[in-house]
């Protein structure tokens, strides 16, 4: 065993350079790389990494071909990958190598390259950058995403708190409003619903989503001529705005309250409590997976500076209107479960909406209670309005419901996904159950 833990790093390390130096000479699109010439490669015991030694066969920048194969790293990567299928494929880093005959003439050249990276770890982070855009403006605008959830509306909320402790002018617009289940939020009627006449931001911070169709109408000509930052969370964004700030966390409101900290910006009850709204809400009060130990640190720091658990988490959760739960008394005895339970079928006409004066609005999480019914695979809440069918579908977590939702013209996530249908009621549900059972009895 021993030898043949000594052996595979070697073995690894030879396919890795046969495979990198045919796709320098044969592949690559950039003419830098043709100039390279893989010297030695070696991989970790376990590996995970290879480091790839280089020389130059002409004097050239050595800054610009480095950056050219760190560039082309990630594809050579996957073309590693499928040439030689082991289950990691090494992560490759690219070293120049000032050994090798070639590198005499370079050496001076290595120093610049040093030199280099020395000044790029001076050079300032993205919250740096933020941190001073901030402090030099005298007018922020702040904006969140259409259809406000608790995480945008949070954040916000601390984000022009904080902005407005320094003095300078900060207006906070949301067209759509606060949801009534929001308002408790201090400060939440200090947003605005209109853009403003003469108002020309010198820095706009759009907060929570990075996906211009989600931005309010208006945006575009109100952060017009102004510096435009994206702090946001999301791993499916566009490439917009002059700074981005984005991380792979559980909500704006977590990465807000590290940037807080870094940035020394003031923190209060008040802006403890919006943060800790807008991570409770993104978590689903820390139940969802997105819910990592770093987030309940960060949850744990917010309460210790003040911020209303109780408080929040009742009106993101609880604190229901009386006709929305009586609403849900009629909703939940239509309940009917197929095919061994593994279905859970939900439905609402507009009549029983009218018999109780409730709204749409007031069906949001109904199709949870059919979710988590034990054994339930996919939920189902089927709403007839006047000619069509709002079809909701909930996964148990095996099934794709994005794909049923497909087959009537809707999409959506694998765990949640919803269609309209011009169909009765009654042969929707059918129907919907139909494509269910297709997709469950493949499952095993
Ligand atoms: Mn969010």
């Amino acid at each position: 065993m021993n030898h043949d833990r000594d052996r595979r790093p070697r073995r690894v390390a030879q396919l890795v350079q046969e495979e990198l130096s045919r796709l320098l000479v044969r592949d690559m699109s950039d003419p830098n790389l043709a100039l390279v010439n893989v010297t030695d490669v070696t991989v970790t015991p376990d590996l995970r990494s290879a480091r790839v030694y280089y020389s130059t066969l002409e004097e050239r920048d050595l800054r610009s071909i480095q950056r050219s194969l760190e560039h082309a790293t990630s594809l050579f990567q996957r073309r590693i990958a499928e040439a030689i299928r082991l289950r990691h494929t090494p992560v490759l880093s690219f070293h120049f190598d000032p050994s090798s005959k070639e590198a005499s003439l370079i050496n001076g050249l290595v120093d610049e390259l040093k030199r280099e990276r020395e000044s790029r770890q001076q050079e300032e982070t993205a919250e740096e950058a933020l941190g001073r855009a901030v402090a030099e403006a005298k007018s922020v605008l702040l904006c969140t995403h259409v259809r406000p959830d608790g995480d945008a509306v949070g954040s916000l909320l601390a984000v022009r708190k904080a902005i407005a402790s320094t003095g300078s002018t900060v207006i906070a617009c949301c067209p759509d409003g606060i949801p009534g289940y929001l308002r408790f939020l201090p400060g939440a009627d200090l947003v605005v619903q209109e853009f403003p006449e003469n108002f020309a931001p010198e820095l706009t911070i759009v907060l929570d989503t990075a996906s211009t169709v989600q931005l309010p109408t208006g945006f575009d000509r109100m952060s017009a001529g102004s510096r435009v930052v994206v702090i946001d969370h999301h791993m499916n964004f566009e490439q917009f705005g002059d700074l981005v700030i984005r991380e792979d966390v559980s909500a704006t409101g977590e990465l807000l309250w590290r940037l807080f900290r870094t940035l020394l910006w003031p923190i209060d009850t008040e802006i403890a409590t919006c943060l800790y709204t807008a991570v409770a809400a993104d978590t689903g009060a820390f139940r969802q997976p997105n819910t990592r130990p770093s987030t309940l640190r960060v949850a744990a720091e917010m309460q210790e500076e003040g911020a209303d658990v109780a408080v929040a988490i009742d009106h993101l959760f609880g604190l229901f209107p009386a006709v929305r739960q009586i609403l849900l008394g009629k909703v939940l005895s239509t309940l009917v479960m197929h095919d061994n339970n593994r279905i859970a079928v939900l439905s609402c006409t507009d009549d029983m909406m009218a018999s109780c004066g409730a709204q749409p609005s007031h069906l949001e999480g109904f199709i949870n209670f059919a979710r988590d019914i034990e054994g339930v695979e996919v939920a189902i809440l089927a709403v007839a309005h006047k000619d069509s069918v709002k079809l909701g579908l909930r996964s148990g977590g095996r099934v794709d419901v994005a794909a049923i939702a497909a087959r009537f013209g809707g999409g959506g996530h694998v765990g949640a996904a919803g269609a309209t249908v011009q169909d009765s009621l009654e042969s929707v549900i059918r129907n919907a159950i139909g494509e269910t059972r297709r997709v469950l009895s493949s499952l095993s």
